[in-house]
């Protein structure tokens, strides 16, 4: 039995390297939930809850992440068993309806905490890494095609990057598909270029947009259309080569097991804070595998806490066709981590210790706080 004698939820504020510019919002920040668990035998758990772009991309924001887990989640587990994780899952499953990027931030403190007990790394409590690095791709959002193109060459140059997906929808389909013929001919094949819709486009402009973005040789596009029309997402596969992933479609097993069952998808952008943590992300990655559905990591631009646990469940799949997109902590301005994740040679890379891995750095998580301090709830007032 080791306790969880208390748990720590802070905001933190991080300024993006460039405006981020998606169909539905533009980021300048990064907001953050950091969670600590500290466990009665002083062992320690980190974990991360993020969303993009406030309440515009998803239901959660980071207020309500934090509210979520100071005022429902953490009621439910203070005092209880640490190492009893499937436990607390069901605990906190019939207690906290949706939010499930608050208890994936929870979920990966409590793993992030047994693993240290164990003395082992996280990746080995799902069976053992396959692999320790996995290739990266990069999002090119400056809204600005020139600016995307010489971001383009430079992470070519640097071989930090080559795949890059293309964030559309926010203009006509026609230009958008003038835009990514643009960055498509200035990078030749020299990488592999993705689009992401983020659910922009109506089934009439899909269409148009899908058989464009084949003709110019786009090798994916991710959430053409809204999350809730799985037909239309269906309808678009079967009609076109060009691969066709569902992300926002995909929020934790139910409703990969709805995409999976038409095929209404070629690949699954499996994000561990949208299926609602490591254990229900492995669930989705089973039910794509079972399916014979194409997967790729997907982000939710977590900084390093958040990147630090979505590496250690995916180096342990054994096929990960599409690779990852798990460059949240490049996207920032500042580094959180004592120890910053690795990027090179077109892959990042595992990182080894225990646990995640990763431990944030007590100076940033000071600066970047956004009220300075810390909502906490322990088991008495001496902890
Ligand atoms: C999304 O919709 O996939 C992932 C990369 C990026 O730039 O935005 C995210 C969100
Ligand atoms: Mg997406």
């Amino acid at each position: 039995m080791t306790k969880i004698d208390r748990i720590e939820t802070t905001i933190l504020d991080i300024p993006t390297i460039r405006g981020h510019v998606l169909s539905m919002t533009t980021m300048m920040l990064q907001s953050i939930v950091l969670v600590r668990v500290k466990f009665a035998d002083g062992s320690v758990g980190y974990g991360e809850g993020t969303s993009i772009g406030g309440m515009s991309y998803g239901a959660e924001s980071p207020e309500s992440i934090k509210t979520a887990i100071d005022t429902y989640i953490t009621p439910l587990i203070l005092g209880r068993d640490g190492d009893q994780i499937n436990v607390l899952i069901d605990m906190i499953d019939r207690g906290v309806k949706g939010n499930p990027i608050a208890r994936c931030a929870v979920e990966t403190a409590l793993w992030d905490g047994l693993a240290k007990r164990l003395g082992v790394s996280i990746a080995k409590l799902f069976g053992g890494p396959v692999r320790t690095a996995m290739p990266v791709a990069w999002t090119l959002a400056s809204g600005n095609a020139e600016t995307d193109i010489s971001e383009a060459h430079e992470m070519i140059g640097a071989k930090r990057h080559n795949i890059f997906k293309l964030k559309i929808g926010k203009r006509p389909v026609r230009e958008d598909v003038a835009h990514v013929a643009a960055i498509c001919d200035a990078v030749g094949d020299q990488a592999s270029i993705r689009v992401d819709v983020n659910q922009a486009w109506s089934l009439a402009d899909a269409r148009w947009g899908l058989r464009g973005l084949q003709e110019i040789g786009v090798d994916l596009v991710e959430q053409p259309v809204g999350a809730g029309h799985i037909a239309q997402l269906r309808s678009l596969t079967d009609a076109y080569e060009i691969a066709v992933m569902a992300d926002e479609a995909l929020q934790g097993p139910v409703s990969a097991m709805k995409v999976a069952a038409n095929r209404s998808a070629d690949v699954f952008a499996v994000k561990i804070a949208q299926s609602g943590g490591l254990k229900r992300g492995n669930e989705v990655i089973a039910i794509g595998q079972a399916s014979g559905i194409g997967l790729y990591a997907g982000t939710m631009l977590e900084a390093g806490i958040g990147t630090a646990a979505a590496l250690q469940l995916f180096s342990t799949v054994p096929v990960l066709e599409w690779g990852t997109e798990l460059f949240g902590p490049l996207l920032l301005r500042h580094e959180i981590l004592a120890r910053p994740i690795e990027y090179r040679d077109f892959n990042v890379h595992l990182p080894d210790g225990l646990g995640l891995g990763a431990e944030p750095d007590p100076e940033a998580v000071t600066q970047f706080s956004r009220d300075r301090s810390s909502s906490v709830h322990a088991v008495s007032a001496q902890t």
